[in-house]
């Protein structure tokens, strides 16, 4: 029985913390990004070639030296991978400790971290009807086996996130894949995933990022709900959570934003990878707010708002019509966007009309318990009395002001409050 392998009682579950107002302190005024900020790009998105399914590389290959350089004098914080971005598939261990070498040699010399890494079981022709979730046992170990060698690249170079994207795990035709089945070899992977941080005492977490299509027609673990599920069957369940992505729910036609704070509820937000998409496209990968300028707010007013302290990761490329000053132009607006709407952000707590509308929605009134006593019987019953006491016709009848609170959102973004 794949489902009753293990206990993940509430016992060690640490408390939820409440929904919080915990603003960081970040003085915004120039927009400028610093580090303390924590912004961070993968290597595969300022290194973006432009390759796309219809058109040849336009850009030629950034060395992660170079991409590491630039990124810090941008104001960035971190700089994560894919094993084979950094070390080409097919090194020998001498070119592999060269490369290693001169990266960290550029860590050290801008200060940039590696916060967050992961594997690549999408490019490879091996790979071409899943990883870790393909029917042949021996291209899964050989996915296993090579996610191994990734976590210990990354904790060679100090991340404490592991992203698990599955990229090739999804199907086309149906009939080729038992989807329990796909799931308990998943279950598997991340468990093996799991002994092995365990073992080598890495202390990495592992966050999942679910996705619904592209490559594949159909992938597993589609959403964010999906893979919260998921992590529930696990044998290590508190070491692993996700990494949403803005893109990826969007293309689901979800509110990315909603999955972010679910994810934040159940304490299992530890990544993001922040882009913009529009709904009903391929996978676009814009520049942060460059779509959906509104739900960004949104995002960026959650994220800011809640205290969460993790890294604000770009999981973005440049427009195919760009040069490589276009790149940095792309990555410098991504963080300055952020910081722009958190700024916003702030002020939207700041402004008295925005709070009087907030008041008349009875936005903070959903903090106090339906039932104050609590569950019990006695409870039960004085919630029946409250309740019997009620004005129906009044409580159906009032308005809740939510056009007005909505206008003045845009009114703030459009900067004319
Ligand atoms: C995609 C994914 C990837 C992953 C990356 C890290 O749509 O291609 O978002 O960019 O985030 O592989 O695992
Ligand atoms: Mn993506
Ligand atoms: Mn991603």
């Amino acid at each position: 029985n794949p489902t009753a392998h293990h206990q993940s009682g509430p016992a060690h579950v640490p408390p939820r913390e409440p929904a919080c107002h915990q603003w960081v302190n970040w003085p915004m005024s120039s927009f400028e990004p610093r580090p303390e900020h924590h912004f961070t790009f993968g290597l595969w998105t300022v290194g973006n070639t432009g390759r796309d399914p219809f058109g040849h590389e336009v850009r030629p290959p950034l060395d992660p030296a170079d991409a590491v350089h630039h990124l810090a004098d941008l104001g960035a914080y971190g700089v994560n991978f894919h094993d084979n971005d950094l070390v080409p598939h097919g090194s020998t261990s001498a070119e592999r400790a060269r490369i290693i070498t001169r990266f960290r040699t550029a860590l050290d010399a801008t200060g940039l971290k590696v916060p967050m890494a992961t594997t690549n079981l999408f490019s490879l022709p091996v790979f071409r009807a899943g990883a870790v979730t393909a029917n042949d046992p021996d291209v899964r170990r050989f996915a296993v086996a090579k996610t191994f060698d990734a976590i210990g690249l990354a904790a060679e170079l100090g991340a404490e996130v592991y992203v698990m994207w599955g990229g090739r795990e999804g199907v086309e035709a149906e009939a080729a894949t038992d989807v329990r089945l796909a799931l308990d070899r998943y279950k598997e992977a991340v468990d093996l995933c799991c002994e092995h941080i365990r073992h080598h005492g890495y202390g990495m977490r592992i966050a999942l990022e679910p996705k619904p299509n592209e490559p594949r027609g159909d992938m597993f673990l589609p959403t964010v709900g999906h893979a919260l599920a998921f992590i529930g069957e696990l044998e290590w369940p508190d070491m692993v959570g996700l990494n949403p992505e803005f893109a990826h729910e969007t293309m689901s036609g979800l509110n990315f934003t909603h999955a972010v704070a679910q994810a934040l509820w159940h304490r299992k937000l530890f990544h993001i990878d922040l882009n913009a998409q529009r709904i009903g496209r391929y996978d676009q990968d814009f520049r942060f707010g460059s779509e959906g300028i509104r739900d960004a707010f949104h995002l960026v007013r959650l994220l800011e708002s809640s205290g969460w302290d993790g890294m604000r990761h770009f999981d973005a490329h440049a427009y195919r019509t760009e040069d490589r000053d276009g790149v940095w132009e792309f990555a410098r607006g991504c963080m300055r966007t952020y910081l722009i709407l958190a700024e916003k952000a702030r002020r939207f707590d700041d402004d008295p009309e925005i709070a009087d509308a907030l008041a008349v929605a009875g936005v903070a009134d959903l903090a106090l318990p339906t039932s104050p006593g609590g569950t019990g019987a006695e409870a039960r019953e004085e919630l029946r009395r409250a309740a019997a006491g009620l004005d129906e016709a009044a409580l159906a009848t009032r308005g809740h002001g939510h056009e007005r609170l909505d206008q003045l959102v845009t009114e703030l973004l459009l900067g004319v409050r």
